[in-house]
């Protein structure tokens, strides 16, 4: 997968993707990460990329043909890209519309900063709006970057060892269980005694009944649109009953 980030800050962008699984994904060839200055297509001695809004008010917006020409020089190195433009008004981003975005050989995240682009850009290069959130920021970097994180580590062979993504949060719609490491005691608190038995089959138990109870106590909406199986469906039963007879104790 071919991520370029068109933004006025590259800066923002070349830490980051230098970093950890990001950068050893780099390293391996699964992703590139191309960090476009938009600048760089601004013409004139001032290089200047916004401009005052047409019908008057705050704020600044940025201008059309810097953002056009950017747009044309990635899409010439990686002529089957999508072009995605962050911002509050797009579709909201969860962990199926990252795997979505895996479909694509690349994707072209355009970062606005100031007020926002040009209407125009939306109208002429945009295949897709996304939003990481409903709260804004002060620029698409941030938002661009979540999206190379939470894409990058699905792509088989990023994580390193055996792939572990597919037991993640969200990835069924239930919240990961807690997760122990040495030492034993921590604090007087225990490592719960089936996470030492050896067990698996009790371990794996253990893992789903806890996993379901905190969906159910943290992200009650996660539970409503998924479909519970019959063991998922004991567990909750039991755990009524275990609590029914504390009530009534
Ligand atoms: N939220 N999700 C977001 C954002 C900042 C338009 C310029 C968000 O994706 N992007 O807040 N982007 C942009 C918003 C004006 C700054």
């Amino acid at each position: 997968m071919d991520f370029s980030v068109l933004t006025i800050f590259p800066e923002l962008i070349n830490p980051f993707s230098n970093l950890g699984i990001i950068g050893r994904s780099i390293e391996r060839d699964l992703i590139s990460v191309s960090a476009i200055n938009i600048r760089d297509f601004a013409k004139g001695k001032h290089k200047v990329t916004d401009d005052r809004p047409y019908g008057g008010g705050c704020g600044m917006v940025m201008k059309p043909e810097p953002l056009a020409a950017a747009i044309k020089a990635a899409k010439k190195k990686n002529p089957s890209a999508i072009t995605i433009h962050l911002t509050p008004q797009g579709r909201p981003f969860n962990q199926k519309l990252a795997h979505e975005l895996l479909d694509n050989k690349g994707l072209i995240l355009i970062c606005g900063r100031y007020e926002g682009v040009d209407e125009r850009i939306t109208h002429n290069f945009i295949d897709d709006e996304i939003s990481i959130g409903d709260y804004v920021l002060t620029g698409g970097e941030i938002a661009a970057l979540v999206i190379i994180d939470a894409v990058t580590r699905l792509i088989p062979g990023s994580l390193g060892g055996i792939d572990s993504a597919d037991k993640d949060s969200f990835e069924d719609d239930l919240l990961e269980h807690g997760h122990y490491t040495r030492p034993k005691s921590f604090m007087g608190d225990e490592v719960p005694e089936v996470l030492l038995s050896g067990n698996h089959a009790e371990i794996e138990k253990w893992r789903l009944e806890t996993s379901l109870i905190r969906t159910f106590l943290k992200r009650p909406d996660l539970l409503k649109k998924r479909q519970l199986n019959t063991q998922e469906i004991n567990i909750l039963k039991k755990w009524r009953s275990d609590l029914k007879k504390l009530t009534h104790a």
